[in-house]
C-alpha cells in the first residue's frame, strides 16, 4: 500500500486529503492535517471518492447505439471518427451555431477541463457555449455589470465585524458565495469568527445549519429578498447610517434610489417578507454598525423572482456602507495561479456586457460573460430557424435533471440529431445519448487549485499529480475534445496561447498554460506538496487616480424599472405572485450533505444515509393537510407535478416546502420516488418568471400546492 497527498475534487472545496492506494486503486481517504488551508477537514462525500472510482456503476468503456437503438461498446478512435464526421456534416448544413456544448458542475472540478471545453467551442467558431453558471447564479455576474465595482476589492471575512448572508448554507454546501464568506471548512471558520465577535446575520426562510450559528436570523418569506433589502436600505438612508463620504466620492444615483424606495413602506415590507419591521430595522442597524463587513448571498435569491434586483440591492448595501478595501490596506488574497490584477482606491463604472453579441435567439435573452443562457437551451434546440441547435456535447452535467422544465428538456434532448455525453455513469441524460464517453475521474488526473484561486481567504495554491492510473478505456475529457478538433482541423487557444494540434499535449502541458501568467510560478507551487500559502509579497491597495471618472451606480435604469414593477404588483392572498393564483406553499431549494446535485446517489456509504430527496415541511402543515410523516405527497406547480416523500422538519416554516434538486428520473421514469427521489425541475416553467437577461426562471420560491398522493 502507498499513501499519496492530493486534494479532493468531489466538490469545489478541494480539501487536502491523503489517499491510500492498494494494487493501483484508491481504497481510503483521510483529511490531510498538513494541508495549510483545509487542515484535515473532509466530509462524507470526499471519503467516498474511492467508491466513486471503483464502483460497479462506473463506465469503463465508451458506448454508441446499434441499429436497433441498444447501447453497444465502441472504440474511442471510432467514436471520435464518427462524432467528428457527424459534427462536420451538421456544420456544413446548418453552420457552427448548430453545435452546442453544455458544461456542468463536474467539469468545473478540474481546473483545465472547463476552460478547454470553452476554448474548443471558440475554436469551432460556435456561439453555442452553455454551462451550469446560467442556471445557478448568473446574476452575480450581471448585477455588477449594472452597478459597477470597486477596484480595491471587497473587505475580507477575517477582518469583518458583521456579515449578512442571504440564502446560503455553506455548513452543508461548502459554498459561501463569491464575496469571501467561508467555503472551506466553513463550520470551524464561522465558529471561530463568531467567537472573536463577528455579528452574523442570516436571511433564510429555513432555520438552516448556518442560521442556527447566527446572532440574528431573519426567516424571510421565500422570494421576497428584494423587498427586505429595499426596506433595510431605506433604514440606512433615513437614519443616515451610510458612509456619506464614500458615497459622494464613488457613486451616483443616491437620490434616485431614495425616491424609488419610497414605496417600500413598513407595512408593505412586512406584508411581503413576513418579517416584523423591528427586525428589518435591527438588521439594517447592526449591518451599518460594522465598521467592517459585507452582505453576500448564495443560490437562494438567485433562483427566486427578480434575482438581478436582489443582487443589485445586496451590492448597494455594501457600497452604501463603503465596505471595500481602501488605499494602504492589505489585500487578503491577491491570487496565486491566476493572473494578478491591480488593486486601487477607485470605482469602475458599469459595463453592460450582457448587451454584447452573441445573444440568445429565445425570449430576447442576452449573454452572461460570453455564455448563452442554459435556461433557454431546450428552446434553442426545439425552435426552428437559423442557429437552431442540432448537436449537443454534454460534459460533466445532467440536463435531464438539472435544466428547468424537465418535460421540455427531455423533448429537446430527444430531438437532437447528435447527443454526446461524457459521464462516468449512465446518468439520466446519458441514457438519451447517441454516444456516451467514459471519462477519467479526479484521482486519475493531475490538477491545480486554479479555479478557487481567488476564493481562498489567503493566497493558497496546490498542485497534484495523478495518483492512480485510469482503468479500462476511459479518456480525459480534454483528450476526447482534442481528438475531435484534430480530426476537424480546428485550432484552439487556451489562455490566449495556441494549443499544439499536431502533437497532442499532456494534461500537465495544459495546466502549465493555464497558470502561465500566475503571480506564483507553477514550479514554486509544485514544491509545496501539501499545498502552500504564498503571502510573502503582500499586495497593498494603491491610491486611485484623482481624475478618475468611474462611478458605481446605485440606481441604473434597469433596476429602477424592476423596482417599479415590484411595487406595481397587486397584493396576493396565499403563496402565489399574481392575483388569481391559488397556491398554498412556496417550494424552496436546498442542498443535502450526502450528494452533490445528481452525483453520489449510487455510492454505498452515501446511499446508506439517503435514498431520496424528501419534501421537508413543517409538522403543523403536515397535520393541517392530513399528511402523515414519511408518506407520499403530490406537489403541483400548475406547470408540472411530482410525487415526493413528505418529511416533517421543524426548521422549515409553515407555508414552505424545502427540497433538493437533481433527483429522480426522466418523464418516463417509474414513480419509485422512495428509491430514486423526485425531479423538482419538472415543476419549473422556463417561460414564466424568468430573468430577462439570463433567462433563469423560478427554481426556488416556486408557488405550489401539496396534497396526499392518491
Ligand atoms: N429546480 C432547481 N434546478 C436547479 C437547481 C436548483 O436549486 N433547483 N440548481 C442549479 C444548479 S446551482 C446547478 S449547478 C445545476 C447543476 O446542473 P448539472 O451540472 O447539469 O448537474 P450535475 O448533477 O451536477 O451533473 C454532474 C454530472 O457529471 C457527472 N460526473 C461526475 N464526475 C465527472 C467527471 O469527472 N467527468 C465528467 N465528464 N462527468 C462527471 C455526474 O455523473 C453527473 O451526471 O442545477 C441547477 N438546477
Ligand atoms: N452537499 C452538497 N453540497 C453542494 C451541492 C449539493 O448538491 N450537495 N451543490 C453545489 C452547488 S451546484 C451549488 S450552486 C452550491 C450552492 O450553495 P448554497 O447557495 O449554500 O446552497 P443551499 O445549501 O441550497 O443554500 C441556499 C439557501 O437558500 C435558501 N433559500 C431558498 N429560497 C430562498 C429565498 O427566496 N430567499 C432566501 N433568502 N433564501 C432562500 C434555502 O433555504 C437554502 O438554505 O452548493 C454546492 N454544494
Ligand atoms: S467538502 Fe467533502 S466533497 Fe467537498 S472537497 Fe471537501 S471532502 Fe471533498
Ligand atoms: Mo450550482
Amino acid at each position: 500500500m502507498t499513501t499519496h497527498k492530493t486534494f479532493c475534487r468531489f466538490c469545489h472545496a478541494m480539501c487536502g486529503i491523503e489517499v491510500d492506494v492498494e494494487n493501483g486503486v484508491p481504497v481510503k481517504i483521510r483529511g490531510d492535517r498538513d494541508n495549510p488551508m483545509t487542515q484535515g477537514f473532509t466530509c462524507i462525500k470526499g471519503r467516498s471518492l474511492p467508491d466513486q472510482h471503483t464502483h460497479e456503476s462506473r463506465l469503463l468503456s465508451h458506448l454508441t447505439r446499434d441499429p436497433g437503438g441498444a447501447f453497444v461498446p465502441i472504440d474511442i478512435e471510432d467514436a471520435q471518427d464518427e462524432v467528428s464526421a457527424s459534427l462536420a456534416s451538421i456544420i456544413e448544413k446548418h453552420g457552427t451555431r448548430a453545435v452546442a456544448m453544455y458544461v456542468g458542475t463536474a467539469a468545473y472540478q478540474s481546473s483545465f477541463t472547463m476552460p478547454f471545453a470553452r476554448a474548443w467551442v471558440g475554436g469551432l467558431g460556435s456561439a453555442s457555449y452553455y454551462s451550469s453558471l446560467t442556471i445557478d447564479q448568473p446574476n452575480k455576474i450581471l448585477a455588477p455589470q449594472l452597478h459597477g465595482s470597486f477596484q480595491g476589492g471587497l473587505q475580507s471575512f477575517d477582518s469583518s465585524d458583521v456579515w449578512m448572508v442571504f440564502g446560503c448554507n455553506p455548513v452543508v454546501s461548502m459554498y459561501g458565495g463569491t464575496s469571501g464568506f467561508p467555503s472551506f471548512n466553513p463550520t470551524q471558520r464561522v465558529r471561530d469568527a463568531t467567537k472573536r465577535g463577528l455579528d452574523l446575520i442570516v436571511v433564510d426562510p429555513r432555520t438552516t445549519e448556518l442560521a442556527k450559528m447566527a446572532d440574528l436570523h431573519l426567516p424571510i418569506r421565500p422570494g421576497e429578498d428584494a423587498a427586505l433589502l429595499g426596506g433595510m436600505i431605506r433604514v440606512l438612508i433615513e437614519e443616515e447610517l451610510y458612509d456619506a463620504d464614500f458615497v459622494a466620492r464613488f457613486t451616483e444615483g443616491l437620490d434616485g434610489l431614495t425616491a424609488s424606495l419610497e414605496g417600500f413602506t413598513r407595512e408593505w415590507v412586512e406584508r411581503r417578507t413576513g418579517l416584523p419591521w423591528s427586525l428589518v430595522e435591527e438588521a439594517a442597524r447592526r449591518f451599518a454598525r460594522g465598521p467592517r463587513g459585507l452582505a453576500s448571498s448564495g443560490t437562494g435569491p438567485s433562483m427566486a423572482p427578480r434575482p438581478n434586483l436582489s443582487e443589485h440591492l445586496i451590492l448597494c448595501m455594501n457600497t452604501l456602507c463603503g465596505r471595500y478595501n481602501r488605499e494602504g490596506e492589505r489585500v487578503a488574497n491577491p491570487g496565486c495561479l491566476t493572473p494578478p490584477r491591480a488593486f486601487k482606491e477607485e470605482a469602475s463604472s458599469p459595463f453592460a456586457g450582457f448587451r454584447m453579441e452573441p445573444k440568445s435567439r429565445i425570449r430576447g435573452l442576452g449573454q452572461v460573460a460570453g455564455e448563452l443562457p442554459t435556461a433557454a437551451l431546450s428552446d434553442e434546440i426545439l425552435t426552428p430557424g437559423e442557429g437552431q441547435v442540432r448537436a449537443l456535447i454534454v460534459m460533466g452535467g445532467n440536463p435531464l435533471l438539472s435544466f428547468p422544465d424537465q418535460a421540455k428538456t427531455q423533448r429537446a434532448l430527444e430531438a437532437l440529431e447528435l447527443l454526446v455525453v461524457l459521464d462516468p455513469i449512465m446518468s439520466g441524460t446519458a441514457k438519451l445519448a447517441h454516444y456516451v464517453i467514459a471519462p477519467t475521474l479526479s484521482l486519475e488526473r493531475p490538477d491545480t487549485t486554479f479555479f478557487m484561486d481567488t476564493w481562498y481567504p489567503q493566497p493558497y495554491a496546490m498542485y497534484t499529480p495523478a495518483i492512480v492510473e485510469p482503468p479500462g478505456e476511459v479518456i480525459a475529457e480534454w483528450d476526447f475534445l482534442w481528438g475531435l478538433a484534430h480530426r476537424m482541423g480546428m485550432s484552439i487557444r487556451l489562455m490566449g496561447q495556441p494549443v499544439d494540434m499536431e502533437n497532442k499535449p499532456t494534461a500537465d502541458d495544459l495546466i502549465a498554460m493555464m497558470s502561465a501568467f500566475g503571480r506564483v510560478p507553477l514550479d514554486e507551487v509544485k514544491r509545496h506538496t501539501v499545498g502552500g500559502i504564498f503571502d510573502d509579497d503582500p499586495f497593498i491597495v494603491e491610491p486611485g487616480d484623482p481624475n478618475a471618472t468611474g462611478r458605481m451606480q446605485l440606481h441604473p435604469a434597469e433596476i429602477a424599472a424592476e423596482i417599479g414593477d415590484l411595487l406595481a404588483e397587486a397584493p396576493v392572498e396565499g403563496a402565489g405572485y399574481r392575483p388569481g393564483d391559488q397556491f398554498t406553499h412556496r417550494l424552496i431549494s436546498r442542498r443535502l450533505r450526502e450528494v452533490f446535485n445528481s452525483m453520489g446517489h449510487q455510492l454505498p456509504a452515501l446511499r446508506a444515509k439517503r435514498k431520496t430527496n424528501p419534501a421537508y415541511m413543517n409538522p403543523a402543515d403536515l397535520a393541517a393537510l392530513g399528511i402523515e410523516d414519511d408518506s407520499l405527497v403530490e406537489i403541483d406547480s400548475g406547470h408540472g407535478r411530482i410525487r415526493a416523500v413528505a418529511q416533517g422538519a421543524e426548521d422549515v416554516p409553515r407555508g414552505v416546502i424545502s427540497m433538493a434538486h437533481s433527483w429522480g428520473e426522466g418523464m418516463d421514469g417509474k414513480r419509485n420516488v422512495r428509491d430514486v427521489g423526485s425531479p423538482t425541475s419538472r415543476l419549473v416553467d422556463n417561460e414564466d418568471f424568468y430573468d430577462t437577461i439570463s433567462g433563469i426562471p423560478l427554481q426556488s420560491a416556486i408557488p405550489v400546492n401539496v396534497s396526499p398522493a392518491g
